[in-house]
């Protein structure tokens, strides 16, 4: 049967087509090679595109039809890029200076169990702040991930900066992963790759794992262009893929 051009399914990255910050398993990569048989798919991550190759494949623009990292403002379709947006545009020097600034001073202040490096990294479209530093190991990743459900760090940190930045500046925080939370512009959620779809497409069906007001899928999931599925894991984004693609 010919492909269906007109249904696309968008998949979130981390905790939906793979445990958070590991790689896809065979599993799932068979899984979507036969769903790309019948309809057209694509990825939305919150990560950039060098992570997302690192967990989805050197090869990904080979098997997804779109290919959207940092939210899609890194944007492509098959491997031709659709756009790219920056946070640093968007702010200008003085500004992104007094964000970093303040958010050094803060993190310098937090009594975290354990610090590393790579406090604040810097994307095409969004800063990534991480109070124990990006280059933990995955065992302390999981430690902090721990320590953070219950002292509530990273909750109470953006509650600080969306009051002090978020009208101010116009932006957005959105925690998505384990030990870090996203800094956009407002509007720069995962809706920002929908404007690359619009009007090709009668169904823009969408799978995440961080669906609840807060999560970095809330916008999309929620977005009236889009039909959203909550996931709890890889497998069941495969299990509801069946049932609703009967596979
Ligand atoms: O895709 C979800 C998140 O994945 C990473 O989060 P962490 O390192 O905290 O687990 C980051 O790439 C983050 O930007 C992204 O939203």
């Amino acid at each position: 049967m010919a492909r269906n051009e007109k249904i696309i399914a968008l998949f979130d990255v981390d905790g939906t087509l793979t445990p958070a910050r590991l790689q896809i398993s065979d599993e799932v990569k068979t899984f979507l090679a036969e769903l790309r048989q019948k309809i057209v798919i694509g990825t939305v991550g919150g990560s950039d595109l060098p992570k997302q190759k690192e967990q989805l494949g050197e090869d990904v623009h080979e098997n997804f039809d779109y290919v959207f990292a940092e939210n899609g403002l890194v944007a492509f379709k098959g491997n031709e890029a659709l756009g790219r947006n920056t946070v640093l545009q968007y702010l200008g020097e003085d500004k992104l200076k007094e964000l970093v600034n303040w958010t050094l001073r803060y993190i310098a202040d937090l009594d975290v169990p354990q610090k590393r490096g790579t406090f604040i990294e810097f994307r095409s479209g969004m800063l990534n702040i991480s109070p124990i530093g990006r280059n933990c190991s995955r065992e302390e990743r999981n430690e902090f991930e721990k320590w953070d459900k219950e002292s509530g760090c990273r909750k109470t940190m953006v509650a600080k900066m969306r009051e002090l930045f978020g009208e101010k500046f116009g932006l957005t925080f959105s925690i998505g992963g384990q030990i870090s939370f996203d800094v956009f512009p407002n509007g720069w959620d995962k809706t920002y790759c929908l404007q690359y779809l619009d009007g090709q497409f009668d169904e823009i069906h969408f799978f995440g794992d961080k669906t609840w007001e807060g999560g970095n899928d809330y916008e999309i999931f929620s977005d009236s262009r889009t039909v959203g599925h909550a996931v709890t894991d890889p497998s069941d984004t495969l299990k509801q893929l069946k049932e609703i693609f009967g596979m």
